[in-house]
């Protein structure tokens, strides 16, 4: 974007390429950059066969491909050989197709995408009956949603690491939240929520007691009212908290013991729970505490440039302990079905409190002592940094100042450590294992490492800024944002894609971009492109937490992860005429269906169960149904139902999609409509 042809326009190696021809690129020295890190000790094993390697054939290769020797020391780094795994797991959004998206750390190959709130044909979400009910589940007001916008995935947390048991994603267009279980990496539930239409920020609590979700445009509660004008967006419109809570154990959101708080119509935006001292708030900030609203509405300013006036917007305090106290205690009312802790009754009972924050702020992260809380304002230079203790004595002291509804307010200057000027548009933070956060920087299109100090003030320094290719949004580190930063790599999430790849049209790839941070500077090291939509946020875990099964238990019902009771059993399959309606009982295995011709008359209301009744490791079937618009993936072990009116007189094959065996093709059958 800023015309850095080649990232910042430097070269990308301080060692000459004649140099490098001229034999100074052994793989050890180039392996010798930065190889401190638990992951890098392999290199370091393998240091003296790749020297080998490198300053022979691999030299000349280097040479007829114009490598620079920075650029094999990245493919060294990124490089994971055939039959190899990766050290991570990186779960990213998919944006606006609605899914989410696993990728693998260092090598950066996409491992799977996972259907969430958009339907998915490959894994026939969307298809099933047992799919269908879970985004029949995420309808509104009746309409059942076929698209997302994901942008902030959040794994569950025990004691403030990443645990590897289950994951959450937001929609942000209809304000929900889904549950992956990461047995199967699938999809499991959706809920609404029944306050708002859109949310954004998405977090567990530490021991993943809640997925707290925060509302984002400011909404009538509950949506339905068409008085728009100033005064009734001040006084009827709102936004809220969300506390979802999570029930490990049944692996879903409980909506009956969940609740919400409300929260002035101040847009809020992105939002992390605290951590270690800090457990039992979260901190939200907002974009829009000028309260702006529509030209149309008062004439007044365009909303965009309404919402920019203040230097300062706030960021919110909630002690969400407090509040589940009184939820509780029953000293609460529901809305919509929700327990509901009106603004008033939170103000009242110390549950929220304001701390201005430097302008448009959009991310914030705890640090991962938990001591202090890290903002970015896009429309300002420095990222500023709260201390936890100190705000809880200003809260302490008392006398605060209050907003126009009335919340009591932290002064800045009361709650503020240290501000680190880190460059333009700086947006989210993530920790390295070395005592080292980085922040994105959006308009610079660089990523900014800074150290991390103390209450004093001292210690908060930025060291370096490295440019990447362009406009990143979040950053990714492994463990990034828990108690415990692995550190070894970022990945920048970077939303455009200006020169980096072959052209396909107007629509660029998005660039996810690995850097490696072990060494004296940051380097980047592979660029990803994202043949779809935008990745916001994505996190990264340590593959030795995910216990993946690699077959499911015989006649499994994945939305319960019990056998199901009504699973077709071997050798009594058919089709059974239960008086309204008809009853298919399908087996599948390599290479055929059972029974591979199933008559119905016109009219009939089918119920078709099939089971994948193999034990064999990735024998997935496919099953496809012309005309009805059918599709499903039987992962073995699996066992599905799909529902139809056969409406149509006619023939209509079946056939497997999967490439099972020799005999794949010869897998189908015929639906004979008469
Ligand atoms: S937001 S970068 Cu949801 Cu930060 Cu997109
Ligand atoms: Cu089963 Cu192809």
């Amino acid at each position: 974007m800023q015309g850095s042809e080649n990232g910042d326009g430097k070269p990308n190696a301080t060692i000459s390429r004649s140099a490098f021809m001229g034999g100074l690129g052994t793989a050890g020295a180039l392996l010798a950059t930065g190889c401190n890190t638990p992951q890098a000790t392999t290199a370091a094993a393998s240091r003296n066969s790749a020297a080998a390697v490198v300053s022979g054939d691999a030299r000349k290769i280097a040479q007829a491909r114009g490598l620079m020797p920075a650029d094999v020391a990245a493919a060294l780094k990124t490089y994971v050989p055939s039959g190899k795994t990766d050290d991570y797991y990186m779960f990213a959004s998919g944006g606006h197709s609605g899914q989410v998206l696993v990728i693998g750390v260092p090598s950066m190959r996409l491992l799977k995408v996972i259907p969430v709130f958009t339907p998915e044909s490959y894994g026939g979400w969307g298809y099933s009956s047992g799919s269908r009910d879970v985004l029949k589940a995420g309808a509104v007001d009746g309409t059942v949603i076929t698209h997302g916008d994901t942008h902030h995935p959040t794994f569950s947390e025990t004691g403030g690491d990443y645990d590897g048991r289950f994951f959450f994603i937001n929609d942000k267009v209809n304000a929900r939240v889904a549950v992956i279980d990461l047995r199967d990496f699938e999809c499991k539930q959706i809920v609404k929520n029944p306050l708002t239409l859109s949310n954004h920020g998405v977090c567990v609590t530490p021991n993943s007691e809640y997925v707290v979700e925060s509302s984002h445009y400011g909404m009538p509660v509950g949506w339905k009212t068409s008085d728009v004008t100033k005064e009734a967006y001040r006084k009827r419109f709102r936004g809220s908290q969300t506390y979802w809570k999570f029930d490990a154990a049944k692996g879903r959101i409980d909506p009956e013991r969940s609740f919400a708080v409300e929260l002035p119509p101040y847009w809020q935006d992105i939002l992390d729970a605290g951590k270690l001292g800090s457990n039992g708030w979260t901190f939200t900030n907002s974009i829009d505490t000028e309260l702006a609203v529509p030209e149309d509405w008062h004439g007044g300013p365009a909303m965009e440039v309404g919402a920019s006036q203040h230097d300062m917007d706030f960021l919110h305090l909630l002690n969400w302990k407090l509040a589940e106290r009184l939820v509780q205690s029953g000293g609460v009312s529901k809305v919509n079905g929700l327990a509901y802790i009106p603004l008033e009754q939170a103000v009242k009972e110390g549950v929220l409190y304001l701390v201005p924050e430097p302008k448009s702020p959009h991310g914030v992260d705890v640090t991962p002592d938990g001591k202090y809380v890290v903002v970015s304002g896009k429309l300002d230079p420095h990222v500023s940094i709260y201390g936890f203790t100190k705000i809880q004595q200003a809260i302490a002291k008392g006398h605060l100042r209050r907003d126009s509804y009335g919340v009591p307010i932290v002064a800045f200057e009361d709650a503020l450590v240290a501000q680190v000027k880190v460059g333009l548009g700086p947006l989210h933070t993530q920790f390295g294992g070395d005592g080292h956060a980085y922040t994105s920087l959006f308009l610079d299109s660089a990523v900014a490492r800074w150290t991390l100090g103390d209450d004093s003030g001292k210690g908060w320094n930025l060291l370096e800024t490295l440019p990447v290719q362009y406009n990143v949004g979040h950053l990714a580190a492994p463990h990034g944002d828990t108690v415990h930063p692995r550190g070894g790599y970022v990945v920048a999430l970077n939303k455009w894609s200006l020169d980096r790849f072959l052209p396909v049209g107007p629509f660029y790839p998005r660039n996810l971009q690995l850097i490696d941070n072990t060494g004296e500077k940051m380097q980047v090291l592979y660029d990803m492109p994202i043949g779809m939509a935008e990745p916001h946020y994505a996190q990264i875990i340590d593959t030795k937490l995910l216990k993946p099964i690699d077959v499911y238990p015989k006649n499994t019902d994945v939305f319960t992860m019990a056998a199901d009771p009504k699973a077709p059993v071997f050798g009594k399959e058919g089709t059974f005429d239960r008086g309204d309606h008809i009853v298919v009982e399908m087996s599948m295995m390599r290479s055929e269906f059972r029974p591979d011709v199933v008559r119905v008359k016109r009219g009939s209301r089918v119920v078709w169960r099939l089971n994948n009744v193999e034990t064999a490791k990735n024998a997935i079937h496919g099953f496809a149904l012309s005309k009805y618009n059918i599709s499903l993936s039987l992962e073995p072990g699996k066992v599905e139902a799909i529902e139809f009116v056969a409406d149509e007189p006619g023939v209509y094959p079946y056939y497997c999609t999967d490439f099972c065996s020799a005999l794949h093709l010869e897998m189908m059958g015929y639906l004979v409509v008469a």
